[in-house]
C-alpha cells in the first residue's frame, strides 16, 4: 500500500466558540473561521479539524449533540458550513469534523423518545437500569452502580418519568449510546455518511474508546477519599470496541479515499493503539493517547506534580518504538482540554516565553507521527490569570470543585491552585487576533475573558515579526513537509537519563536529524556522541551553540548525510 498523504500531514484544531465573532454576540461561528482561514493557510498546516458545531444545549460547549445534521444557529448555518468548507477546499486543505457518538444530549430526539417508557421503540439506545436491589429508586446508594462521572457526582440520573436510571459518563446533560444495540450503530454510520458525501474529509471521534462497555457494568473500586468507584475499567476498551471500530470502517471509509480518521482514547496502551492503527485491520488512522498529558499527574488529584522530563522521554520513546512497525502515532502537546503547554511545561515569562514555546513546538513536531496544532498554540497563548471560581465557565472544573470543596472536604484553595494550572478553560479563552479591547475576537462581549496578556500575544503581532512563534511553526511545518526524515525517519532516543535536556535522532536512507531541547532555563552543555559529524543547523530558537552548550529553552536541529 502506498504512504497514506496524511503521513505527512499537520492539522490544526479549532474550538469554534473560542475563535472569532463575526457577528458580536461574544461567542465565536462559521463566518469568522471563514474570515481567518488564511492566517491557518499561512502556517502551512493541510487539515483543519473543527471542534463541534452541532445544535448543542451547549452544557459542555457542544460535546453534547441534540441533532447530527445541523448547524448549531450560534454558529451558523449549513450555507455556512459549505462556504467554509469550500474555503478550506479552496486553500489545498481538508476538513475534519468532530464525530461525538458516546454520548448524545439529553435533548436530542432519540433521547426524549427513549425516556417516555421502558417500552419506548428507543429505550435501548441508551443505557438504562432499574435502581439497586433493596434500595428505594431515587435515594441516595440506589444507584444501579457505584461509578462516578467525570464531571463530579454519580454517573447514573435518575429519571421520575419511569422510576429508572440512566447512565452517562460525562454530565447529566451527556447519556451515552448503547452501542450493543445495532439500530444504534445503523444510525451513527448513516450520518456519518451524510458527512461524507457532504464533502468533508474524515473524523476526530470523541472518546471512541468508551463506546463498548462491560454489559455487566460491575461496581468499581474506590480510591481512598474519594466519594465514587472508578467505572473506566468497565467503560474503557471493552468487549467490543476494536469490532465496532472495524465495522464503522467498513460501513463507512472502505472506498472512500484520502479521509484522515483519528480517535481520542484516554487510557489507550501502546499495544491497543497498535492494533486500533494497523491499516490490515481497518479500523482508524491513529489515536491520541493521554501519557505525555497525565504525567504530572498523581496520587492525589488536588496537588500539582512538576513535570519529571525523564518521565516525558520514557513516555515517548515507547510510543514511537510501539508504532515503529505497525500504526502510526498523532503528536500534540494542546487541544481544548488541555492547559496551555507554554505554561505547563515551558516557561511564560516575558522573558522565555516565546523561546520555550518555539522549543516545545519543535520537539514535539519532529517526532515520527502526524502533529496537531491547537489555535492559539501557534502565537505561544499561555494560560489565564484566574482568579475566583466565578472566572470558569468549564463544566468540569465546576463539578470537580463542588464535588472536592463541598463532600470531600478540600479547601477552596488547594482546589483553586490545581484549577488555575490544569483547567480546560485555560485552553479556552478567545483567540487573540490583536490588540484591542477584546484581542479583535469579538466586538460584543466575550463568552469567557479575554487573557491581559493579548495587548502584546497576538496573530497581528506575530504573523509581522519573522521571528515569531506563528514563523517558526511556519518553519517547523514546512520541514516536515520537505524532509522525509522528519516524516519516516527511525527514532532514536538518547540520553534518556537526563533530566534537562531532550534529545534524539531520526534517520531515514542517508540522511540522520539530531534534535535537542532545554527544558530549563540555564545554559546546559550536550554531551553528544560524534559531535563533529553534524556541521549542518537546519533549524534553532537562539543563537547558534558554541561547544553544544544549548541556552536557556534552545532547540538546536542538526542534518548530516550518513552510509545508509
Ligand atoms: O474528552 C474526553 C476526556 O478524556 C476528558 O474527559 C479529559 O480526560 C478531561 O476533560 C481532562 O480534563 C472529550 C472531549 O475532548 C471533551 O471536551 C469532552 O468534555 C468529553 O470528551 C465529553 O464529550
Amino acid at each position: 500500500m502506498d504512504n497514506p498523504w496524511w503521513h505527512s500531514a499537520v492539522v490544526y484544531q479549532i474550538y469554534p466558540r473560542s475563535f472569532a465573532d463575526a457577528d458580536g454576540d461574544g461567542m465565536g461561528d462559521l463566518r469568522g473561521i471563514i474570515d481567518h482561514l488564511d492566517h491557518i493557510a499561512g502556517l502551512g498546516v493541510d487539515v483543519v479539524w473543527l471542534s463541534p458545531i452541532y445544535p448543542s444545549p451547549q452544557d459542555d460547549n457542544g460535546y453534547d449533540i441534540s441533532d447530527y445534521q445541523d448547524i448549531e444557529p450560534v454558529f451558523g448555518t449549513l450555507a455556512d458550513f459549505d462556504e467554509l468548507l469550500a474555503g478550506i477546499h479552496d486553500r489545498g486543505m481538508k476538513l475534519v469534523m468532530d464525530l461525538v457518538v458516546n454520548h448524545s444530549s439529553d435533548e436530542h430526539p432519540w433521547f426524549a423518545e427513549s425516556r417516555l417508557s421502558k417500552d419506548s421503540p428507543k429505550r435501548d439506545w441508551y443505557w438504562w437500569r432499574p435502581a439497586r436491589e433493596g434500595f428505594e429508586p431515587g435515594t441516595p446508594g440506589a444507584e444501579p452502580t457505584n461509578w462516578g462521572s467525570v464531571f463530579g457526582g454519580s454517573a447514573w440520573e435518575y429519571d421520575p418519568a419511569t422510576g429508572e436510571y440512566y447512565l452517562h459518563i460525562f454530565s447529566r446533560k451527556q447519556p451515552d449510546l448503547n452501542w450493543e444495540n445495532p439500530a444504534v450503530r445503523d444510525a451513527v454510520y448513516e450520518m456519518m455518511n451524510w458527512w461524507l458525501d457532504r464533502g468533508v474529509d474524515g473524523f476526530r471521534m470523541d472518546v471512541i474508546d468508551h463506546i463498548s462497555k462491560d454489559v455487566s457494568l460491575p461496581d468499581g473500586a474506590v480510591a481512598p477519599g474519594s466519594l465514587y468507584g472508578q467505572g473506566a475499567p468497565h467503560y474503557m476498551h471493552g468487549p467490543r470496541n476494536h469490532e465496532f471500530l472495524h465495522e464503522m470502517h467498513e460501513r463507512v471509509f472502505a472506498g472512500r479515499e484520502a479521509l484522515l480518521t483519528v480517535g481520542e482514547m484516554p487510557g489507550v496502551t501502546v499495544e491497543e493503539a497498535v492494533k486500533y492503527t494497523d491499516p490490515a485491520r481497518g479500523e482508524v488512522d491513529m489515536v491520541f493517547n493521554f501519557d505525555h498529558v497525565w504525567v504530572d499527574r498523581g496520587a492525589d488529584p488536588w496537588q500539582l506534580y512538576p513535570l519529571q522530563l525523564t518521565k516525558l522521554k520514557g513516555i515517548f520513546a515507547r510510543w514511537q518504538a510501539g508504532l515503529r512497525e505497525k500504526g502510526w502515532n498523532s503528536l500534540y502537546w494542546n487541544n481544548h482540554d488541555q492547559p496551555r503547554v507554554v505554561s505547563r511545561y515551558g516557561d511564560d515569562s516575558p522573558e522565555w516565553r516565546e523561546r520555550s514555546a518555539k522549543m516545545l513546538g519543535g520537539v514535539l513536531h519532529l517526532h515520527r507521527g502526524t502533529p496537531y496544532v491547537y489555535q492559539g498554540e501557534e502565537l505561544g497563548m499561555t494560560n489565564y490569570p484566574f482568579g475566583t471560581i466565578a472566572d470558569f465557565r468549564d463544566i468540569e472544573a465546576l463539578g470537580h470543585y463542588a464535588q472536592a470543596t463541598e463532600h470531600e472536604g478540600r479547601s477552596p484553595e488547594e482546589v483553586l491552585t490545581v484549577l488555575r494550572a490544569r483547567s480546560r478553560d485555560n485552553a479556552r479563552t478567545p483567540m487573540q487576533w490583536d490588540s484591542s479591547a477584546q484581542a479583535g475576537f469579538t466586538t460584543g462581549t466575550p463568552w469567557l475573558a479575554v487573557n491581559p496578556n493579548h495587548k502584546e500575544i497576538n496573530a497581528a503581532a506575530a504573523v509581522a515579526d519573522p521571528d515569531s512563534v506563528y514563523h517558526f511553526y511556519r518553519r517547523l511545518i514546512a520541514l516536515r513537509h520537505d524532509e522525509p526524515a522528519v516524516v519516516y525517519g527511525d527514532f532514536t532516543m538518547l540520553m534518556p537519563a537526563d533530566e534537562r535536556l531532550y534529545a534524539y535522532t531520526r534517520r531515514h536512507g542517508s540522511t540522520e536529524l539530531l534534535v535537542i531541547g532545554n527544558f530549563t532555563g540555564e545554559p546546559v552543555t550536550a554531551e553528544v556522541p560524534d559531535a563533529g559529524a553534524w556541521q549542518e543547523l537546519v533549524l534553532t530558537n537562539a543563537p547558534a551553540p558554541e561547544n553544544w552548550v544549548l541556552e536557556p529553552w534552545q532547540l538546536v536541529v542538526y542534518r548530516r548525510q550518513v552510509t545508509p
